[in-house]
């Protein structure tokens, strides 16, 4: 599969420095031959940069680098749109603000195939703020309020070309949700299947239903994976760890099945900070986890399909 590594050092949506170093670590725990290896042509496109911006104040005090973040929402939106024709984008974060941007413009694309857009999002946290409920101000916490267009952005963030419908996105392993994202969640159809379901029903059957939903649509499937989805205990390089995540297993068979059902057509790589790691520990198991989603195998064993 044609593949496109695409940079975004971002980290004005975190609340503490590091995500900006992300792309090269990925790169450095080998990223780019790892697909090779498995038979992907793969791109190396660099990173994708925004110029300074005026700031913009919101009646939010707390809403920092609001103007920056407009500008690479704005960018990633283009972005994502003009390299999904074909090819697998695969979005080296940076924190999770830039999902704002790619999913945007993945939607976009989406919709001129005449395709619905599905999101798998593996977060510890559902991102689902607004500018208006957003205690931290740290928009890495809204991407997902944003692309399924809920009210209170207004006209600070570009306005969406294609929406996502609430439907569409589907949320495994969290398990830290502020009580404004829990209000307004509760009167959505998104799926948000906690880490009490995932230790009650396992993996298999919670995703195995979403994929073959997206199949049946025949959906574009776009997966979104934020560091802090994994139990900080394997991966501590990430600002915002919360205990009681994914394990390693748990994954790894995430990705392989992603793989087997052939659906995933883009990929967020989010909110690592090597800065909290040593030795790259947590971009080497980044890398290790694309390398299952992209096709490497313990034994070869026939694939079950959802089409
Ligand atoms: N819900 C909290 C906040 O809005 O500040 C924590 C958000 C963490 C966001 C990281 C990217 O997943
Ligand atoms: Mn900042
Ligand atoms: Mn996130
Ligand atoms: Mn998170």
């Amino acid at each position: 599969m044609k593949c496109k590594l695409i940079g975004v050092p971002v980290q004005d949506g975190a609340s503490r420095l590091g995500c900006e170093m992300g792309p090269s670590a990925l790169r450095t725990a080998g990223i780019g031959p790892t697909l090779r290896e498995l038979g992907h042509d793969v791109s190396d496109i660099g990173d994708i940069r925004v110029e300074d911006a005026p700031d913009r104040r919101h009646p939010n005090d707390a809403v920092h680098d609001l103007g920056k973040v407009a500008l690479w929402v704005e960018r990633l939106a283009e972005t994502a749109y003009a390299h999904s024709d074909g090819a697998m984008p695969i979005f080296l974060g940076g924190d999770h603000v830039l999902s704002a941007g790619t999913v945007a413009g993945l939607a976009r694309r989406a919709s001129e195939q005449g395709r619905p857009l599905f999101v798998l999002w593996l977060d510890a946290h559902t991102d689902f703020h607004t500018l208006e409920t957003t205690d931290s101000g740290n928009l890495h916490g809204i991407p997902v309020a944003y692309f399924t267009n809920q009210p209170g952005f207004g006209t600070y963030l570009p306005a969406l070309e294609a929406q996502v419908d609430p439907a569409n996105v589907c949320m495994l392993g969290v398990r830290s949700v502020d009580p404004a994202e829990r209000s307004t969640l509760a009167d959505l159809p998104i799926t948000v299947h906690d880490m009490r379901a995932l230790d009650e029903q396992g993996v298999a059957p919670l995703l195995g239903s979403f994929l073959q939903k997206v199949a049946a649509a025949n959906g574009r499937l776009h997966v979104s994976f934020d560091v802090d989805f994994l139990d900080p205990e394997f991966a501590p390089a990430v600002g915002t760890t919360v205990p009681g995540g994914a394990t390693f297993r748990e994954a790894h068979l995430v990705m392989e099945m992603l793989h087997d059902s052939g659906l995933v057509e883009s990929l967020d790589l989010v909110e690592l900070n090597p800065f909290l790691d040593e030795r790259g520990r947590t971009a080497s198991l980044l890398v290790d986890l694309v390398a299952s989603l992209m096709g490497r195998r313990i034994l070869d064993r026939p694939t079950r399909s959802f089409r």
